[in-house]
């Protein structure tokens, strides 16, 4: 059961689709106090809370502040309270009490979960203007599918889009892209695509190819096409402002760009230097943006990444004329700690700075808005743009699509992945942990940068991400430049490597078909485990074992020179320890806890009780997978208890 209640007069996000009536009674559960904008609730000393897809720390939310605030923040720290996304939803569950919540604005809001005071849960507005969604029901499973069916189905990919993806910030020509995948052919460690970052482009432009970079793009892209690789580029939210260039002179010519209160347009900095940002809020604008993908889709081009649309700023123009200004008082000065501190922040402060987000303007469904009232819809409604032009430009056939910032409602468009992250064990934590509060949002095709982005990986840690990997619809190894290179043929131990991501194409059958059963039930991929068995008070603890999908249960190893760990089973499970698709060891596994080996090369997949695990022999390809040819890992069932979703993987 839900129920919608309003708070002011908000501002409308299109998230919800389903149109409810407004009820008239106060909000039921939290208290407001008439003097601030904030809704409160006194927690239990039970009450878990879960949810707000991408954010820091555990699976459990309580004991932190979290707030709204799409942030393009390369430190994924515990202390962050924003990252990329702004995911509003949670349940509550606790003994006495469960709900759901979902809080749609799209400014800012944090949710104050046991921070300020230990057992006070406070949701504190900027703008005191809100839809809330309250929703009933009788499990925290029950509640995420009533959410999920008020927000419109997730999206779904192309299935070549489960196969594995090699990505680096710097691959600066053809031969590089070239060798990458004769590389991982050589050595029979399957691939179905490269990454192109910002280097195709030319000079950072949106829509053009360097064609000194790759001087036959057309040619290129079906010399990969007939070897069965995807080339996915990159697309940025700033347009350059450059005389000439045809993306920018449409978007002057038709007045599509964001404006400053004085009615120009916004000069920001961002890869190509100076850029103007598209409105993508505005519907005319979001359509034009959205048909210039064409000009990569006519090169047969079939995936994107959306990036830098929180948006990311370097700097604006107006911004730096005063920082220039604000350091003459420093010129010629004996610096002591003070004044040298305040000069960096005047410098340091020029990235993503929040005066820059109220500097300029959107126009949206008729109306202006400055942008941060409207901040946490932009990068959604870049990967709006871009979904809906796919609809009429490529009726037929999926397109992949996935973006860095986002907000519910964008999860029908496109998918995520979580941003720039370090290759540090704890980040391979938090990636699994991110993964049940994506699931939840309805951001079913989401995954990390497999290794970490920042940072140089070690290729124990590579190979412990890699093996939780194999799990994330999203399955894409990427890093910046200046950091260790990380493809998996740069390391010793290449045969496992192989023999690992061979085995995520032995799973692509049983991923594709429990997220296709997600997508059309409102269902989860990732589940904690409490979402299963509510009434283990153990299982409310364990925030390091996921379920994926119907059947198997995971317990990712994430500690530096570990060759175990500690399992919780709530129930008698039979574990497969896989070193690949045909070596395994098999073990009935009872209810309680467990030390578990497993070397460097060995994942940890435990198979429920009553259920199957399809199993498809190794292809180097996602289509070349064959689905005559499954063989199934049961525990007290048989494979005819496995409901197989099969479709062809490319149509809409
Ligand atoms: O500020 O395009 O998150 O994946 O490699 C860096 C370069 C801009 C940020 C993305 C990252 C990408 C990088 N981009």
């Amino acid at each position: 059961m839900i129920k919608k209640y309003r708070i002011g007069n908000p501002i409308e996000t299109d998230s919800v689709i389903t149109s409810i009536d407004i009820e008239n009674s106060p909000i039921p559960y939290f208290e407001t106090a008439s003097d601030k904008k904030e809704l409160t609730f006194k927690m239990e000393k039970k009450d878990r809370i879960y949810g707000l897809g991408e954010t820091v720390r555990g699976i459990n939310k309580r004991g932190f502040i979290y707030t709204s605030n799409c942030s393009d923040d390369p430190i994924h720290t515990e202390d962050k309270r924003s990252l990329y996304a702004a995911q509003n939803f949670f349940v509550l569950w606790g003994k006495e009490k469960g709900f759901g919540m979902y809080v749609d604005t799209p400014g800012q809001v944090s949710f104050d979960i046991g921070y300020t005071d230990k057992d006070t849960f406070s949701i504190i507005f900027e703008d005191f203007d809100a839809d809330i969604y309250i929703i009933r029901g009788g499990s925290i499973k029950d509640i995420v599918k009533q959410f999920r069916g008020i927000i419109g189905k997730s999206y779904v990919p192309p299935r070549w889009a489960f196969g594995f993806g090699q990505s680096r910030w710097s691959y600066m020509n053809e031969q590089e892209v070239r060798d990458v995948v004769e590389n991982y052919d050589k050595l029979n460690i399957p691939i179905d695509s490269v990454y192109l970052d910002i280097d195709y482009m030319e000079r950072y432009k949106d829509f053009t190819i360097d064609d000194e970079r790759f001087p036959n793009f057309k040619a290129f892209v079906k010399e990969m096409a007939d070897k069965g690789i995807h080339l996915v580029p990159i697309i940025d939210a700033g347009v350059k402002i450059e005389e000439g260039y045809d993306i920018y002179e449409e978007g002057i010519k038709e007045d599509y760009f964001c404006k400053k209160e004085n009615g120009e347009n916004l000069v920001a900095a961002v890869w190509p230097g100076k850029v103007h940002f598209p409105d993508f809020l505005n519907e005319d604008a979001r359509y034009w943006f959205g048909n210039k993908y064409k000009f990569l889709l006519d090169y047969g081009i079939d995936g994107f990444w959306n990036d830098m649309n929180e948006p990311a700023i370097f700097y604006t123009e107006d911004h730096l004329k005063e920082v220039f200004e604000q350091l003459k008082d420093y010129e010629g000065k004996n610096l002591d700690i003070r004044s040298f501190f305040k000069m960096q922040d005047i410098v340091g402060g020029l990235e993503n700075n929040e005066e820059d987000y109220r500097r300029f303007y959107h126009d949206y469904k008729g109306k202006r808005y400055r942008h941060d009232k409207v901040h946490n819809i932009f990068g959604y409604n870049m990967t709006r743009a871009a979904g809906e032009a796919f609809e009429r430009l490529s009726p037929d056939k999926r397109i992949l699509m996935f973006s860095r910032s986002s907000y519910i409602g964008m999860h029908r468009y496109g998918g995520v992945w979580c941003g720039d992250n370090k290759s540090w064990w704890s980040h391979l934590l938090l990636n699994i942990q991110q993964m049940p509060a994506l699931s939840m949002c309805g951001f079913l095709y989401s995954g990390a940068d497999v290794g970490g982005f920042g940072a140089d990986v070690t290729e124990d840690l590579l190979m412990r991400w890699v093996e939780f990997a194999i799990f994330t619809p999203l399955f894409r190894n990427h890093s910046a430049e200046g950091t260790r290179r990380q493809e998996f043929y740069r390391f010793s131990e290449t045969d496992s490597f192989k023999n690992i991501v061979r085995l995520r194409y032995s799973l692509i059958p049983y991923l594709y078909s429990e997220f296709m059963k997600a997508v059309n039930s409102d269902g989860m991929l990732f589940t904690p485990l409490c979402f299963e068995y509510p009434d283990d008070d153990m299982a409310y603890e364990v925030e390091d074992q996921l379920f994926v999908g119907e059947s198997i249960m995971v317990a990712p190893i994430y500690k530096q020179n570990a060759t175990g760990r500690y399992v919780y089973l709530p129930e008698e499970m039979k574990l497969c320890r896989f070193r690949s698709y045909d070596d395994y060891d098999v073990e009935i596994i009872g209810q309680g806890h467990h030390y578990i080996e497993a070397e460097l090369n060995e994942i940890l997949v435990f198979i429920r009780k009553g259920h199957a695990l399809p199993l498809a022999v190794p292809t180097d390809r996602t289509e070349k997978i064959d689905y005559s040819d499954l063989k199934y890992e049961c525990f007290e069932c048989d494979e005819k208890d496995y409901e197989l979703f099969v479709d062809d993987g490319i149509s809409r």
